[in-house]
């Protein structure tokens, strides 16, 4: 029973402290509509009370074909080109993926088959990536004489580069999921339909972190990253020290030092 109010093309469910969220738009591909990204921005933006983590796939043979086309398409009754219209539009993704990236708990997308153009901008903006061998990434835009337009030009090529996506753009060249796993798109690359549990299983431990740490790493973490280093030096510090001082971490610590805590060993 989902807690949020979603258009049929999404469909949420809760294992303990997973959300689970399911692009559910199999026959057109999960082509993302403007209902469905204003479906993820208000399920990001509600996360159910105990979800620590969310995990994202797609129902069907696809993760997601990207922008439904249909609707930028301008038909006779859409009425003349509005670009004031376009730059709404595009940043209606905008503020639907920045829900994702920044919202409030940290998102595991499981990738399989076609994940193309917007899929693909979907996928750069949640936190970890597992694809399944099926999965393949295409930035069909040049084709069809559009641009990114969810946020893709900032969030793809601090994973992969410019270069690979202006090959990806410029030639149309897919991504195998080996190949994408190579470039830096998924940090876990998984048998055919094994990518839903390993999903779920990653959440589940993200879900177990304190939940500062989570915070930290989700909202702090990419800020410092590409802040100039003093600055990220000093944001790190205030960070640091209001994550140790809070009374879970301080448990936490009390926890290791008195040996009731798991250590961190090789293969974990
Ligand atoms: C769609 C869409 C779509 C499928 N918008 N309707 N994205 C693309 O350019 C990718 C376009 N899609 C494809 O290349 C293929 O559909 C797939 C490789 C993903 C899958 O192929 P296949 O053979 O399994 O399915 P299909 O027969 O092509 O599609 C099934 C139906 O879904 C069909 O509709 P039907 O009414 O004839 O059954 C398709 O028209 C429909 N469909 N993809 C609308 N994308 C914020 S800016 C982001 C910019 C972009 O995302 S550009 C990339 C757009």
């Amino acid at each position: 029973m989902p807690e949020v109010q979603l258009p049929p093309t999404l469909t949420a469910s809760r294992d303990g402290d997973v959300g689970i969220l399911r692009l559910s738009r199999a026959a057109k591909r999960n082509a993302l509509d403007d209902q469905t990204v204003i479906g993820l921005r208000r399920y990001f933006m509600e996360v159910p009370e105990g979800v620590g983590a969310v995990v994202l796939h797609g129902e069907g043979e696809h993760f997601s074909a990207g922008l439904d086309l249909s609707e930028v398409y301008l038909s006779e009754a859409s009425g003349p080109i509005d670009i004031h219209r376009g730059v709404l539009h595009s940043q209606m993704w905008h503020k639907a993926f920045q829900e994702i990236q920044f919202g409030r708990v940290p998102v595991v997308s499981v990738l399989h088959g076609a994940v193309v153009g917007g899929g693909l901008e979907l996928a750069a903006s949640t936190h970890i990536r597992v694809a399944e061998r099926s999965a393949y990434y295409g930035l069909p835009e040049g084709q069809r004489g559009i641009f990114l337009g969810g946020g893709g030009s900032v969030r793809i090529p601090r994973l992969i580069g410019v270069h690979r996506v202006q090959d990806m753009m410029l030639t149309g060249r897919t991504l195998s999921a080996e190949e994408g796993h190579a470039a830096g798109i998924s940090q876990y690359l998984v048998a055919d339909g094994t990518g839903l549990d390993k999903g779920i299983e990653l959440a589940r431990r993200i879900a177990k972190n304190a939940a500062m740490t989570n915070f930290a790493v989700m909202h702090a973490l990419p800020r410092i990253a590409e802040s100039d280093p003093a600055t990220g030096f000093f944001m790190e510090s205030l960070m640091a020290a209001i994550a140790e001082t809070t009374p879970e971490a301080q448990q936490r610590l009390k926890d290791f030092l008195e040996k009731r805590a798991a250590k961190v060993l090789r293969g974990d």
